[in-house]
Formats: C-alpha cells, structure tokens, sequence
C-alpha cells in the first residue's frame, strides 16, 4: 500500500472509535434504539465520501512537521480531520434538501429514505453538535482550544451564509437571470465552499501543529482561490459530470442555481439563444432541461471549462511557487493535485 494508502486506512480506523465514544456518552442515558439511530445515521452520512477534507488536516499537519507523525500526533489529527468529515455530512444532508437533489455519494439522499424525510435537519443539527462534543472531548485541555473553537465557528458561520447567499440570489434570478453574474457567484462560492473546504483543514492543521494562522502571508486567499476552481468543477460536474462516478445527480439547472456554466452561457449567447436559457432555465421537466444542455453544447460551454481549468492550475501554481516556505508550496502543491482534473 502507498502512504496515502495507508494514511486512509489508519484515518478510517478511527473512525468507529469516535462513534463509540458518541453512542455511550456517559452524559447521556441512551435508549438501545436511540444508539441504533444514531449510528444508521452515523454510518449512513459520515464515512463514505472523499475524505478530502480530514485527510488534508494530517497530510498538513505530516508536511509542517517535516517527519512522521507520533501515534499521539497522528490520532490527534484524524480526530480534528474527522470532524471537519462530520461538518461536511451535515453540510450535505441538509444542503441535499434546499437542493431537492435525490442521490448522493452513489446512493438515496439522506432525506429520501424511507421514515427520514424532514427528520433529517435534525440529523444534521445533530451532526455539527457531534463536532463539538468531540472537540471538547479530545482537545479541552489544549492551549490551542479556544482559537480552534472559535476558527471553526466562524468558518461554520460563513458557510452558512454562502448559502443563505446561494439562495436568495436563486430567488433574484428567478426575476431576472441576467444578475448571475462572476462577481456575484465568487462571492457566493468563497462563503459556500471555499472556507471550510480548503481554508479550514489546513488552519486546523496550523493550529495543531502549534503555528500561528497568520505565519504563512497570502495562503488563506491561494485556498480561497482553490475553493472557487472546485466550485466551479462541482457547477460543471453537476452538468457533464458521469452520475456513477461522480454518486450525484445534477439539479443545478432545474433548481435556477447561480451555476458557473449558466454565467457563462449568458456571456456568449445571442439574442435568440438568451431567449432559448431564459424560457427554459430552472424548469424541472426534462425537455426544458434537455433543451439547456444542448444549448450549453452549441456554445462549446465544455470547451470554455477546459480552457478555464488549464488556466486556474496554471495560476494557482504561479501563486503557489511565489510562496517563500517550500513545506507551504509542498502541502499546496498536494491539495492542488488532488483536485486537478477530478471527475467526482
Ligand atoms: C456546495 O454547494 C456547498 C455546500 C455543500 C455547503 C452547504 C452549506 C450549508 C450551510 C447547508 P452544492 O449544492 O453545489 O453542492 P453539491 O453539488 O454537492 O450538492
Ligand atoms: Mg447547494
Ligand atoms: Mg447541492
Ligand atoms: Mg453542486
């Protein structure tokens, strides 16, 4: 097995022990069917997507090291890169329902199953207050527990308004699609995505390593950057992604979303062709959708995304290799790759 490898597997081991720890919490008298949920929960939500984000936060924290990691060390970080894990499950299951998107990681979405239904905002509250009593549990009596509290609130915080933004621009655009616009959805997409998926692991890491989140001058907005480039693969994935590889089906244009593609559609298209995406954009039959897709073929919208994604890779390695510490240009660099033409 390579390292990452084997990084992976000593990360998901881990991962039945921090269930445990939740489904016999001492402060709490569990019912044995109140255990059994939470874990089908548990089992269903957390472990079985990418693992980009957790696995980031020890490759990070590995790298800053400039060595292997101690037992204490490397548990330590899969703890902290398991709850970003259980940060991203709540993320989805509830994004799942604003979004009415039916499959998720290659199967039903969450709120779909069978006697889960709006039960599952719960679900998700739930799972972000499992975040916090893991952090208490593992890392109360660190001296970096307060600034690694409070950087996860504020990245939970700005997350939830990148899609309180999300939204209420759906709703403008609704009206008018013409205020979809790159200003409006690098906006949306910094707050939305780009905070807790790529800033946060590794100002996690930062913080686990015993750094100051400020030590590295320019990295939060080379991550930043990173975060709207996969946004903007996840817009075209939604699109022309392959749903088996990918494990979801695309809703962005049936839900009116403030897609990348449908930005750049506006951009090129003519009179007649605005017409064909005002008259057909965000409706749910598959007609209509049909019909904006092969609009999006017409204007070589796949063409332009490669193009773009050329281009970003190009850029965020110019700003990664103008960093001046070669472990930040290294644990960039590994990020980046990781993201680089991904399919799913
Ligand atoms: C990705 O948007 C953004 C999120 C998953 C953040 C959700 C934030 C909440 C506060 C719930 P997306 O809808 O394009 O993702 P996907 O394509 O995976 O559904
Ligand atoms: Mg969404
Ligand atoms: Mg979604
Ligand atoms: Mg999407």
């Amino acid at each position: 097995m390579d390292e990452l490898g084997e990084t992976r597997s000593r990360f998901l081991a881990l991962y039945d022990h921090l269930k445990h720890d939740l489904m016999h919490d001492a402060d709490i008298e569990f019912t044995e069917e109140m255990r059994l949920r939470v874990e089908e929960i548990l089992d269903y939500n957390v472990p079985r997507g990418k693992l980009n984000r957790g696995l980031a936060v020890i490759e990070t924290c590995k790298a800053l090291k400039g060595d292997e990691l101690s037992e204490e060390q490397f548990f330590l970080a899969s703890v902290l890169g398991w709850c970003l894990e259980w940060l991203q499950a709540c993320l989805l299951v509830l994004d799942d329902i604003m979004d009415n998107s039916q499959t998720r990681r290659g199967r039903i979405c969450w709120y779909r199953r069978p006697k889960v239904g709006l039960n599952a905002i719960n679900h998700g509250i739930l799972l972000k207050t499992h975040t916090h009593r893991i952090f208490r549990r593992y890392f109360r009596e660190k001296p970096y527990y307060l600034e690694l509290t409070e950087l996860c609130d504020e990245v939970g915080y700005q997350t939830s308004l990148g899609q309180m933004l999300d939204l209420v621009i759906t709703h403008e655009g609704k009206n008018d699609l013409s205020k979809y616009t790159m200003q409006v959805y690098r906006r949306i997409v910094i707050y939305k995505t780009s905070y807790y998926s790529f800033y946060l692991p590794v100002a996690c890491a930062l913080l686990l390593s015993g750094e100051e989140l400020g030590k590295y001058n320019g990295i939060k907005e080379i991550l930043i950057e990173m975060g709207v480039y996969f946004q903007v693969q996840d817009d075209y994935l939604d699109c022309f992604g392959d749903p088996e590889v990918a494990g979801k089906i695309g809703t962005d244009i049936e839900d009116y979303k403030c897609s990348w593609l449908i930005i750049q559609a506006l951009k090129l298209a003519d009179d007649d062709k605005k017409q064909i995406l005002y008259e057909n954009y965000g409706k749910s039959d598959p007609i209509s959708v049909k019909k904006v897709k092969s609009l999006y073929q017409e204007l070589d919208i796949q063409g332009i995304f490669s193009k773009y994604e050329a281009e970003s890779y190009e850029k965020l390695l110019a700003a990664i290799e103008a960093q001046s510490s070669s472990v930040m240009q290294e644990i960039l660099k590994a990020l980046l790759e990781k993201i680089y033409q991904r399919k799913k």
